[in-house]
């Protein structure tokens, strides 16, 4: 009987756009797809910055190199509200790292490519962080309140490393023909595994079923790729960068631009830890996870004298 009564209330918050808060009546299910993707996407975060963190010591400039530590901490930061908004979920922080490092968690699949050249951070900036700022600014809307009001701070900061990435990429377009190759090259390397981010097609996207029915996700995968391909073509044009997309047209009747298809092999075997840089960022993240015990261990001991 009580069951009903929960799942009856919960469905009307939801029929209403009411969020639902952590101590609120729901689902199993719905807990159990939200830790599901709010762990996933904090993990991006924090794997995420290692691709960047590759390129601090060499950034080519002191302003470079400010701005790359500014925007590799935000995705730190990102990462912590984001294990905060999941542990609100009933999940330890322990357990989260666990699944990260079992592989039960995957992460985005984009942060298993390498960043070979600076003209990488430009495209990590300018397509990683703009294709996530299409896919969270949707999520500030989800129904689960704590993971609504992270996505919102989240978006304001991902704004601007979209705008970091972008002025790379324009400054090198403005520079030698070896900066110009640099840039092209990036673009070509980055721009399929970005499309990749938003997931699977509608139709073999087994969560989107849910998720829709409880307003976790208002758009779907190809709705928010789609977006992002438009927005992105128009970009790439005015600093005179190639989309690498034979098939790439203007679609007169749809307003909209018709696009090549997306290398699914690929993208399974990436997410299922078998891309060009699984094993190592996962190894780093197993090393300095251990290396900081140290920290971890001083800050609950310090807690547990304050009580
Ligand atoms: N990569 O049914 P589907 C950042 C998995 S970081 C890996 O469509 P859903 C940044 C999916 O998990 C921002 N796996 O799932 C940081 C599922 O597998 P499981 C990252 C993927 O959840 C540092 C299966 O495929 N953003 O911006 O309805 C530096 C079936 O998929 C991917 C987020 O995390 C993928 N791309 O929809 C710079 C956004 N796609 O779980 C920048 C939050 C799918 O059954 N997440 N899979 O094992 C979401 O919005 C949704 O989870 C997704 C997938 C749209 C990604």
């Amino acid at each position: 009987m009580e069951s009903v009564i929960v799942s009856s209330d919960f469905q009307s918050k939801i029929d209403q756009d009411a969020n639902i808060e952590p101590k609120d009546s729901m689902p199993d299910a719905y807990r159990e797809h939200l830790i599901r993707q709010i762990s996933q996407h904090a993990h991006s975060e924090v794997i995420g910055m290692q691709p960047e963190g590759n390129w601090i010591t060499r950034a080519p400039s002191l302003r470079a190199k400010q701005i790359l530590l500014a925007k590799i901490q935000d995705e730190g930061g990102h990462g912590l509200y984001l294990y905060s908004a999941a542990e609100t979920l009933g999940i330890s922080r322990d357990e989260m790292i666990r699944q990260l490092h079992s592989g039960k968690a995957k992460y985005s699949n984009i942060f298993n490519y390498p960043a070979l050249t600076w003209a990488d951070i430009g495209a990590i900036g300018w397509l990683v962080d703009g294709a996530a700022i299409v896919n969270q600014v949707s999520l500030q809307r989800t129904s689960y309140g704590p993971y609504a009001r992270a996505m919102v701070r989240i978006c304001k900061e991902e704004s601007f490393h979209q705008r970091q990435g972008y002025e790379i990429m324009t400054k090198m377009m403005n520079g030698t023909e070896a900066q110009k190759q640099m840039a092209q090259d990036a673009m070509n390397r980055w721009w399929w595994p970005s499309l990749m981010m938003f997931g699977p097609h509608d139709s073999d996207s087994p969560h989107s079923g849910n998720a829709f029915t409880w307003k976790i996700k208002r758009k779907s995968n190809d709705e928010l790729r789609q977006k992002f391909i438009d927005k992105t073509v128009q970009q790439a044009e005015v600093i005179g960068l190639t989309i690498p997309d034979p098939e790439l047209r203007w679609n007169e009747t749809k307003q909209m631009y018709d696009h090549g298809e997306i290398n699914w092999e690929e993208f399974k075997r990436v997410i299922n830890g078998n891309g060009p840089c699984n094993r190592q960022r996962m190894e780093h993240h197993m090393h300095v996870h251990a290396e900081g015990a140290w920290v971890r261990e001083a800050a609950e001991a310090y807690a547990k004298q304050q009580h």
